[in-house]
C-alpha cells in the first residue's frame, strides 16, 4: 500500500522506462455530493476531481469523468444515458482511478467491478482512517490494484503518479508472462 509519505517522485513518467499512460477514467462519489439546494458539487466537492483531472492531463493524459462531463450536475444525465457510456469508457481507458467514498458511492462500486471484470489496472484513492468494504479492501487479489492511502490529495499526487505507474507497468508484465 502506498503513502504520500513514501511516494516516489511527480510526473508521469518521471522514469523514462516507465510505461506511458494515454488514457484514464476517474470515478468517485457523485450523487451524495450534489447540494440539493442547487442541484450541482459545491466547490469543495469539486476540488479533488478538478486538481486529480488537471494533474492528469498535465501530463498529456486523456481522462474521462463523469463529473465534469455533466457540468458538475448543472446537466445530470439519466441513468439510461449514463450507465453504458461509462461502462464503455471504462472499457476504452487504460487506467482506472477511483474514490470508492466513504460513505460509498453505490455507482462507483458497480464501476469497480467493471473495471476489474475488464481486467483493468485499478488505482484504489483511499481516504485514511475511513472503512473501506471487504471487497475493496480485497481487490487486490483477483486484480491489479495499487491502493494510495490519503489525508490530503494534493499531498498524494506523487503518490498517485507512483501507484498509476506500478499498476500499468504489473498488468503488462503479467501479460508477458500469459
Ligand atoms: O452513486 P454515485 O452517484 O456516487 O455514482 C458515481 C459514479 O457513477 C461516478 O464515478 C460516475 O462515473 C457514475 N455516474 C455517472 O456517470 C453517476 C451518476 C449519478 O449517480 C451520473 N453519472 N449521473
Amino acid at each position: 500500500m502506498t503513502t504520500e509519505t513514501t511516494a516516489p517522485t511527480a510526473g508521469l513518467p518521471a522514469d523514462p522506462d516507465a510505461p506511458a499512460v494515454r488514457s484514464l477514467f476517474l470515478a468517485g462519489p457523485f450523487i451524495q455530493l450534489l447540494d440539493p439546494a442547487t442541484g450541482e458539487m459545491p466547490d469543495e466537492a469539486r476540488a479533488p476531481f478538478d486538481l486529480l483531472i488537471k494533474h492528469f492531463e498535465a501530463q498529456g493524459i486523456s481522462v474521462h469523468n463523469a463529473h465534469r462531463r455533466e457540468a458538475w450536475g448543472a446537466e445530470l444525465m439519466s441513468p439510461e444515458q449514463c450507465t453504458g457510456l461509462d461502462q464503455e469508457e471504462i472499457r476504452k481507458a487504460e487506467v482506472f482511478v477511483a474514490l470508492p467514498g466513504s460513505p460509498p458511492s453505490p455507482g462507483t462500486h458497480v464501476e469497480v467491478g467493471w473495471a476489474s471484470a475488464f481486467d483493468k489496472p485499478i488505482v484504489l484513492l483511499l481516504e485514511r482512517g475511513r472503512e473501506y468494504t471487504f471487497l475493496v479492501q480485497g481487490l487486490h487479489t483477483v486484480a491489479t490494484v495499487e491502493y494510495v492511502l490519503y489525508t490530503d490529495i494534493a499531498a498524494a499526487l506523487p503518490a498517485v503518479d507512483g501507484a498509476v505507474r506500478r499498476a500499468v507497468a504489473r498488468h503488462r508484465e503479467a501479460g508477458r508472462r500469459e
